[in-house]
């Protein structure tokens, strides 16, 4: 399955984020702690490459921390770079963000530093303006897609910031990575189906997590696939519908809202060396698509030219 989310408001915030850029001093970009890879939009990465920047992993959380940590020193080695963990839900880590930001970019005489927030939706840009302002400024909400468009907020401390729209690419590349992102609630609802979504969450704890699933639904053992585990959690829960059948796409949005909410416990759905490995993969495909393309075009100059050969005889 490939699953793109790109409606019309993330084409024009993208547009936006580009005019802007020049007068912004440093970018702080927010990642999904339980996904750093997938939730890092390569337009971003390309657009801010010579800004100094600070990658926030929130959620943190709902994340494993062993593999946050392996996150933070991946980011911590690109240039110009500084990455800190957040669970923007418990802790107040405003101080230390703000230092952060002017030990990256050290305040100027008479002018204060434009710090531009930006990140894929529903990974807590708003509320981390909101913790870093001291009071709630900009909208928030448990959905992709809460803000519609940039708005500034001075910090009066020097800072001003730049809330943005959350925005997500055209053409996803990794199809782990679109799971990953549907799976965590960066997607929209409407744009995903439930049940491909949880086949694939309840595959990987399956093979990664076995034991909080046998505890979150007091099992003893597990059943080898997805469907039979969801069968069981559908049953558990009284999702039937006629003929005492298991309504798969009532458990899976159940199983979904579930691990987007931490009750299986802490996870990350990738580690550095994971997305290598997918990367790798991701580029043979991609050459292999590419081959098939040129035998495809020349094969089709060929018979035209052939065609038109014939005619001329
Ligand atoms: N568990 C947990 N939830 C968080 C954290 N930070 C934000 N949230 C929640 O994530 C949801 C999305 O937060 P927002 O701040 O609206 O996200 P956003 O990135 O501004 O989203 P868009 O404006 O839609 O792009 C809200 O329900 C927040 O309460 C965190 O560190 N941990
Ligand atoms: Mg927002």
């Amino acid at each position: 399955m490939s699953i793109n989310w790109y409606p019309g408001h993330m084409h024009k915030a993208s547009k936006e984020m580009t005019e802007t850029l020049p007068q912004v001093n440093l970018v702080v970009e927010v990642l999904d702690a339980r996904i750093p890879y997938s939730s890092s939009n390569p337009f971003i990465q390309e657009l801010c490459t010579h800004k100094p920047r600070i990658k926030l992993l929130t959620k943190s959380d709902l994340a494993d921390p062993q593999v946050t940590k392996m996150w933070q020193d991946y980011f911590e080695r690109q240039s110009n770079t500084k990455s800190m963990a957040l669970d923007l839900l418990n802790t107040d880590p405003g101080a230390q963000i703000i230092d952060l930001i002017n030990k990256l970019y050290p305040q100027r005489e008479g002018s204060s530093t434009l710090a531009m927030v930006t990140g894929i939706p529903n990974v807590g840009k708003s509320t981390l303006i909101n913790n870093l302002a001291g009071r709630h400024i900009a909208k928030t909400g448990d959905e992709p897609a809460i803000t519609k468009g940039q708005q500034r907020i001075n910090l009066r401390n020097g800072i001003m910031l730049l809330d943005t729209p959350g925005i997500l690419w055209p053409k996803i590349d990794n199809p782990n990575s679109s799971y990953r992102l549907a799976t965590t609630g960066a997607i929209k609802d409407t744009a995903i189906s439930y049940e491909d979504v949880a086949f694939f969450a309840v595959d990987f704890f399956l093979k990664h997590y076995p034991e909080p699933l046998k505890q979150r639904f007091n099992l003893q053992q597990l059943p080898d696939t997805e469907i039979e585990l969801l069968e069981i959690i559908g049953a558990q829960r009284g999702c039937l519908r006629g003929g005492n059948r298991v309504d798969l796409e009532r458990v899976s949005s159940i199983f979904i809202n579930e691990l987007r909410a931490g009750t299986l416990g802490s996870v990350s759905f990738e580690t550095p060396e994971v997305i290598e490995a997918e990367m790798k993969q991701v580029a043979i495909l991609k050459a292999e698509k590419e081959e098939r393309e040129t035998l495809r075009l020349e094969k089709t100059a060929a018979r035209r030219k052939k065609a038109k050969a014939n005619r001329k005889k």
